[in-house]
């Protein structure tokens, strides 16, 4: 199971609105073929793998899974049909899959035909994946992650002279990991205009860019042709949102002249980021990494629009006069988890 976790992973951030998903089969203890969903649309990781044996498996041969089989016809036939054919007669599985047509049916169906079926291996690893495909799936709406880079005193800018990074080069790179794996990123104006981001993920595996966000009500933004978000080359995928009722015509024709998308939306400062939300789901965008400065980080808390949090906190502290993120936040009935980057911690969860 750790191996097909990593096969999963080799699709990291590529089969929305998919999960991510690795299958190993084992004969007598031998791993002789392997699988894994590489993009919605193409097979499935187990008829990857089975694909991959070439031949039929032998009467002992395992299927070790990290999701449970689906037992309907997508854009791709049922797995469960696959592995039925295929004359498999053990299964080993990590998750249940949280899609409401499969929840449990698939490892039904494989036992009813007489297949030994082990659920819940590796099954936190294996469900954790798919975070944004887990939501996206049971809500119908996008996975609202919010991602704060923090001094130990909760401020996200340093004094005057400290310099700008707040955490450190492997925090850094990890969060070039989640750029990866969320289909969209977004920041506030006052981000965009301050910091002038360029929100790709850059790594190893290169450049990648997903769709670009600037949460700017007011279109504060129109005329700043410099920005590289308005100017690079993945500029069409940037989107700036905003409130239609706040929206100048001569802002408007300037960002159409320039080509760079607007979501004129039909709200108010309160319903703003509700709206916003609702129309990612309506475009299908299954999950949304906010990198939040303090005012958005906050009003994003409390007003309970993000689902998830990635705090990466650092040993430094912070400008004593800038205002830090979790003031009068109810963090209380999150589940967080800590892991240690460097000098940093991250602490990630579910926001109560
Ligand atoms: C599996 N193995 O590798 C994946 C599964 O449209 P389709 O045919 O790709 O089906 C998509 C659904 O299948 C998706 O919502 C999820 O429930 C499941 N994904 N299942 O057995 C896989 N990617
Ligand atoms: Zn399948």
């Amino acid at each position: 199971m750790r191996r097909a976790l990593e096969l999963a992973r080799q699709a990291w951030g590529r089969t929305h609105p998919n999960p991510m998903v690795g299958a190993v089969i084992t004969e007598d203890g031998q791993v002789v073929a392997e699988g894994f969903h590489a993009k919605a649309g193409e097979p499935h990781a187990e008829v990857m793998a089975l694909r991959a044996l070439g031949r039929k498996p032998s009467a002992s041969a395992i299927l070790h899974v990290t999701l449970e089989p689906c037992c309907t016809h997508g854009r791709t036939p049922p797995c469960v049909e696959a592995i039925l054919a295929a004359g498999i007669r053990t299964v080993v599985v990590g998750a249940l899959d949280p899609n409401p047509a499969h929840a449990g049916k698939g490892l039904d169906l494989l036992r009813a035909k007489g297949v030994a079926v082990i659920e819940g291996v590796l099954r936190d690893e294996c469900a954790q994946l798919n975070l944004i495909f887990n939501h996206w799936i049971t809500e119908g709406s996008p996975l609202v992650a919010l991602k704060i880079a923090s001094t130990l005193d909760g401020k996200l800018v340093l004094p005057a002279g400290e310099g700008r990074a707040v955490t450190g080069v492997e925090s850094h790179a990890d969060v070039h990991r989640l750029r990866r794996l969320f289909p969209a990123i977004a920041v506030s104006a006052q981000t965009a205009l301050a910091d002038n981001p360029r929100l790709t993920a850059r790594g190893p595996e290169g450049e990648s860019c997903g769709i670009r966000f600037v949460l700017d009500r007011h279109f504060k933004t129109a005329g700043r042709s410099g920005l590289n978000l308005f100017q690079d080359h993945h500029r069409e995928r940037t989107v700036v949102v905003g409130l239609g009722s706040s929206a100048k015509k001569s802002d408007l024709s300037w960002y159409e002249a320039e080509g760079i998308k607007v979501w004129s939306l039909v709200g108010d400062e309160d319903s703003f980021l509700d709206v916003w939300a609702e129309r990612c789901a309506q475009e299908k965008i299954t999950g949304v990494l906010v990198e939040a400065g303090p005012r958005l980080a906050s009003a994003m808390l409390r007003a309970g629009g993000a689902h998830y949090l990635y705090a990466y906190v650092s040993p430094r502290t912070g400008e004593p006069d800038s205002p830090a993120w979790h003031e009068g936040v109810d963090l209380s009935g999150g589940a967080f988890r800590t892991s240690v980057l460097g000098q940093d911690a991250l602490f990630e969860g579910f926001l109560g």
